[in-house]
């Protein structure tokens, strides 16, 4: 199991303090008191996003605060309450206080909320204070602190996007130039019994998981080896991604294996959508990728995971694909 995992440290807003003042009018020199209450402090709320898949932008900024309630007025006027701040999650994401260790809330449904540190409450004015014993009070409330903690958050994983290939096409490469993930590279196909998980950033708030699904050969549907382990996990992925090397001796082909070993594995894998990625293209010059290129269908991508040409294609085409089934 793969978690994404981050800690921050969370503040919301204080409230205003309560005001102390006296009608004044021409002619009324002694008015009763009219110090209006401070406004709330803004509260910090945790939204559950379907946007969102990763707890990435996360690890950027580690402390977030709301705003304070600002202070009462004469004329009983109330402070404005401050802004809360919402921290929107990827579904599925739990909230664990540090200190406690306990579970908080549990963000399983979209668009769920739960208020993590609650606003401060606003002081009252002197105007409050006015009783029979006491018709001019000079005391008011300050305002209370908003709620502190540090918090975790916890999300576990699942990975939308898959790369399949054959051994040493470059899958592992493409997962560690793309993301934190540093997968062993031209290792044997089967040493290692996961896949390799990592989180690819497009932009801010706009993220995906990429799974490096080792060693996809031939028979792999049949049990041979140990691929099909690795297969059950290319059946939750919203996207495949066919990693080629361009030195191989008949591209297509390679594509339709992995096609058929795929489908054989699980006849609804058929439907995925794919992104078909030639890699390795540093390694033959120019002339000859043009060559190569010709012979294939317009939306195969050519990459280097070395040099990063065609890096931004690639990107794109998975996140266009990603976009499209609203995944
Ligand atoms: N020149 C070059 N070599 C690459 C590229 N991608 C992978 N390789 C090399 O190809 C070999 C196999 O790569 P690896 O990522 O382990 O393949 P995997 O078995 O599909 O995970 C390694 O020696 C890599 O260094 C690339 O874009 N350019
Ligand atoms: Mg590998």
């Amino acid at each position: 199991m793969f978690i994404d995992y981050v800690e921050i440290e969370i503040t919301a807003g204080s409230g205003g303090h309560g005001c102390v003042a006296f009608h004044t009018e021409k002619f009324i020199p002694k008015g009763g008191p009219d110090g209006g209450d401070g406004g709330h402090g803004g509260s910090i709320i945790a939204q559950a996003d379907r946007n969102l898949r990763t707890l990435l932008d996360f690890r950027y900024r580690r402390v977030y605060r709301a705003e304070n309630g600002q202070p009462g007025s004469g004329g009983l006027k109330t402070g404005r309450s401050g802004e809360d701040t919402i921290l929107r999650l990827p579904v599925g994401t739990i909230i664990r206080d540090l200190s406690s260790g306990q579970v908080l809330f549990d963000l399983d449904r979209p668009d769920v909320q739960f208020v993590v540190a609650r606003g401060g409450k606003g002081g009252h004015g002197n105007a409050y204070y006015k009783s029979p014993t006491n018709q001019s009070p000079r005391k008011a409330q300050e305002g209370f602190p908003g709620e502190s903690r540090k918090i975790a958050l916890e999300l576990k994983l699942l990975a939308d996007v898959g790369l399949v290939g054959l051994p040493n096409a470059g899958k592992s490469t493409i997962l560690s130039a793309f993301s934190q993930a540093r997968p062993k590279i031209a290792d044997y196909p089967f040493t290692t019994l996961t896949p390799s998980l990592g989180i690819v950033k497009f932009r801010e708030y706009k993220s995906c998981v990429m799974a490096d699904i080792p060693g996809l050969i031939e028979g792999a549907s049949d049990g041979k080896g140990l691929g099909h382990q690795f297969l059950r996990h290319i059946q939750r992925t919203a996207l495949i991604v066919y990693v080629i090397d361009i030195n191989d001796i008949d591209i297509e082909e390679t594509r339709q294996v992995l096609y058929k070993e795929l489908v054989s594995f699980d006849r609804q894998l058929a439907a995925r959508p794919t992104v078909i990625v030639v890699t390795k293209i540093d390694t033959v010059s120019e002339s000859d990728l043009k060559d190569i290129s010709r012979e294939l269908p317009d939306d195969y991508i050519y990459m280097s995971a070395v040099t990063r040409q065609g890096a931004r294609d690639f990107l794109e085409a998975i996140e266009n694909k990603l976009d499209q089934q609203g995944a």
